[in-house]
């Protein structure tokens, strides 16, 4: 017991460290497509405790991971997603806590400038070393895709059924990602100007390259998600200017981000499965 405290494979507890299991988890597995009401979750998920935290009891995991779902109007999209990432995440032996960060009517939903609010709630909230950006719609089919930060920012997805298993064009950003606090401080974390529909993504990719970080991808058998079909909302529509908004993206990246970010939380709730962080934006602001 002694030696192994040494060697650092085992912490004061006797508890080894959290290690992927690579050679024991399944792989691809069959997602499970069905809605569960949030009393049916809770009670399934009973060893989630209140906020949305798990923690393996198993291992010392080595980051403590919050999971940030930017959100309107898509509880049914949520129910499905929590029966899915909830067990691989258990299966995985990762630290988290599940936020979903829900923008009230009637402002234009703002994907990145959710990003901002996640991160920053969160961190209010818990020492957060790892942040994962997690659309609510995207259902992960792979055991074997694990839920970490890397020494780059992560893109988790090689493919979507959507796209017949592989992605629109190779540089997407856009989904699900991953940043160490650390690496989403140094980028000035999402813009905030993109209300509506598309561009945030490649906006946040830009932020990411012109500071030189690498970004990790993951393998096309490994990075796979089915997308829970759905329209696109009034309250998101197709954002007419995000064309001329990315191609300034790296000239706004010191002076607009996460430094310049405003908005007003109208609650923070510790529901079973999540925090709910209720939040009002001001478009004229
Ligand atoms: C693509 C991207 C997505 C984002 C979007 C453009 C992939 C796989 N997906 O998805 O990440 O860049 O284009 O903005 O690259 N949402 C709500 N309520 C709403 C509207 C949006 O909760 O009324 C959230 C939800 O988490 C959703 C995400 O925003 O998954 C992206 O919106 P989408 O699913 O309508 O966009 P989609 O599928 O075209
Ligand atoms: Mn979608």
């Amino acid at each position: 017991q002694q030696q192994k405290q040494a060697t650092g494979a085992s912490n004061s507890n006797g508890l080894p460290s959290c290690v992927d299991r690579h050679d024991i988890l399944g792989g691809k597995f069959k997602p499970v497509m069905t809605e569960l009401s949030p009393d049916a979750l809770s009670y399934l998920f009973r060893d989630v405790t209140v906020g949305g935290t798990y923690t393996p009891d198993s291992c010392v995991p080595k980051e403590k991971t919050a999971i940030i779902i930017p959100f309107r109007d898509r509880s049914s999209h949520l129910n499905i997603l929590l029966l899915n990432l909830l067990p691989m995440l258990k299966r995985q032996k990762v630290d988290f806590t599940v936020f979903v960060i829900d923008q009230q009517l009637p402002s234009i939903f703002n994907r990145g400038l959710l990003f901002n609010v996640g991160f920053l709630e969160a961190s209010k909230l818990g020492p957060y070393d790892c942040f994962i950006f997690h659309d609510v719609d995207l259902v992960p089919i792979n055991d074997l895709n694990f839920y970490h930060c890397n020494d780059g920012p992560t893109h988790f997805i090689s493919g979507v059924n959507k796209f017949n298993y592989s992605l629109l064009y190779r540089d997407m950003f856009g989904g699900i990602v991953s940043f160490k606090k650390k690496q989403f401080l140094e980028i000035n974390g999402a813009s905030n100007m993109y209300f509506g529909w598309g561009g945030e993504d490649d906006d946040l990719r830009v932020r990411v390259v012109r500071r030189g970080l690498k970004i990790v991808r993951k393998y096309a058998d490994i990075g796979l998600y089915d997308m829970i079909k759905h329209g696109r909302e009034n309250s998101n529509g197709k954002n007419p200017v995000r064309g001329g908004l990315l191609k300034l993206a790296g000239k706004r990246q010191d002076s607009e981000g996460l430094s310049t970010i405003r908005y007003k939380v109208q609650g923070v709730d510790l529901l079973p499965l999540y925090t709910r962080v209720t939040v009002t934006v001001n478009m004229t602001e």
